[in-house]
């Protein structure tokens, strides 16, 4: 079969000529045919710490956040010489040099975080073949662009579709911006961020009386009346409906235990979250197995991972068959597990390679094992950005690392002649890139009690 040749409009020497339903005859060709397609597959964002513009100084961005973001922090103090008072006393543009200097100047940035900080530069337009390791070379570059036109052409970069934000109502700044308008770019989806409610209901008690609802803060047996779940129930819905949530999610750590009557997780989520979900249509996202400060002196880098014990999952799906649970979890012990339990259950979709996994060794390793036991019934990624042009380097590190599992287990097919067409990958693909998402949402919603 005549191939064309590569060039600019066809980069990826991707042989324009044959019909995207015609099977895939040589290896070469479906290799790159692949790693095409992953790459330009535009691409639904299921989990960030993103927001849109509407947000203000919430909207995380340029340079000098990319070097400040949490996970470089914690490099940072492995190998800088400030103490934590010292560093935390600077503002973000002298933690930013700092940065720098230890991880990027006097060491090369081999760390997934810092390399990718090189990859959101560089595909961004500012080579370091041209601006070098100067960083006020980079600020000034970035000082000539805006928040909003810096979203456009990161989504863009990265071919990322859609972002769905963590929205946090026990958060005044961000509930402010709710209450007088919310967000106005499409492009940056709602998830109703409960841990406080779960975690802390004594606080979250004391919050919710004081946004109005009744649910007696100072009686600890007030979980066990139905007036309070009930108006927990009615929080839940208002900011669901204020948000336009696509889901309800949670963080918990590894050893929670459900059911356990009597206890605050397990009344309010029998009590309020789940009955939420089934009323409204939502699914309930739970990312287990975090311990948070385990190092406070670390602030927003001081969690770590914990093995988490995965009956809590079990029970949830067992009890509510309907229900469409999210799930993602952080120790990499869990992992294998954590698949076989969602070939157990179809109310389980597991997705992404979640903070300290998503590295290029584990995703390659989980989504190896999850397409063998999963095949394309799972979200491979999320990119839980915190910092707007990470969305850049985490999807192009993602990317490339899927297509190249997605391309091995095509060419076990091939050898057996089942042949493989440009239009059965890109279906794959769109699968994995937001498909199987939907789907999730739209169970979700046929499950509405
Ligand atoms: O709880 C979460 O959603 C985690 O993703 C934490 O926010 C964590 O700090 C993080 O940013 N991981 O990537
Ligand atoms: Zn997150």
């Amino acid at each position: 079969m005549e191939r064309h040749a590569a060039s600019d409009a066809n980069p990826a020497n991707v042989n324009l000529l044959r019909q995207p339903d015609a099977p895939i005859e040589s290896l070469a060709e479906l290799e790159q045919t692949v790693r095409h397609i992953v790459l330009e597959t535009p691409v639904y964002d299921i989990h960030t710490h993103l927001y849109s513009a509407d947000f203000e100084e919430r909207l995380l961005w340029g340079i000098d956040q990319l070097l400040v973001y949490h996970y470089l922090t914690a490099e940072y103090f492995r190998q800088g010489e400030l103490s934590y008072d010292e560093f935390w006393a600077m503002d973000d543009a002298g933690r930013a040099d700092r940065v720098w200097k230890a991880l990027f100047v006097d060491r090369m940035p081999v760390s997934e975080a810092a390399s990718g900080v090189i990859t959101a530069i560089s595909r961004l337009g500012l080579s370091p073949s041209v601006y070098g390791r100067d960083l006020d070379a980079y600020r000034a570059a970035w000082a000539e662009k805006t928040a909003v036109a810096q979203v456009n052409d990161v989504l863009v970069t990265a071919k990322v579709k859609t972002v769905v934000m963590t929205n946090d109502p026990f958060d005044a700044v961000e509930r402010a911006v709710w209450l007088k308008g919310g967000c106005t770019d499409a492009r940056f989806q709602a998830a109703l961020r409960i841990d406080k409610l779960l975690l802390d209901w004594t606080s979250a008690a004391t919050e919710l009386q004081s946004l109005g609802y009744t649910v007696a803060a100072d009686d600890p047996s007030a979980l066990s009346q139905e007036a309070t779940l009930a108006e927990v129930r009615r929080f839940l819905r208002d900011w669901c409906g204020r948000i336009g949530a696509l889901y309800i999610m949670a963080s918990l750590p590894g050893d929670v235990q459900y059911p356990t009557p009597g206890e605050a997780l397990t009344m309010l989520l029998d009590g309020a979250v789940v009955p939420v979900c089934r009323e409204l249509g939502l699914p309930l996202a739970l990312m287990v197995g975090v311990r948070r400060q385990v190092n406070p002196a670390l602030r927003l880098a001081g969690d770590m991972s914990m093995q988490a014990d995965l009956g809590l999952l079990e029970r949830l799906c067992l009890r509510y068959p309907e229900l469409q649970l999210l799930v993602t979890v952080l120790a990499r012990e869990n992992q294998h597990e954590l698949a076989v339990l969602a070939r157990k259950f179809s109310n389980l979709t597991i997705f992404g390679c979640w903070w300290f996994l998503h590295t290029e060794s584990m995703i390659r390793e989980m989504t190896s094992f999850r397409t063998e036991l999963l095949g394309t019934s799972y979200i491979p990624q999320h990119s839980d950005c915190r910092v707007l042009e990470q969305l850049v380097n985490k999807w192009d590190h993602s990317r490339s690392v899927i297509s190249g599992v997605l391309y091995n287990k095509y060419a076990r097919l091939h050898q057996d002649r089942w042949l493989v067409s440009e239009n059965d990958i890109r279906r794959d693909i769109e699968h994995y890139f937001g498909g199987v998402f939907q789907q999730v949402l739209s169970r979700a919603k046929k499950g509405r009690g």
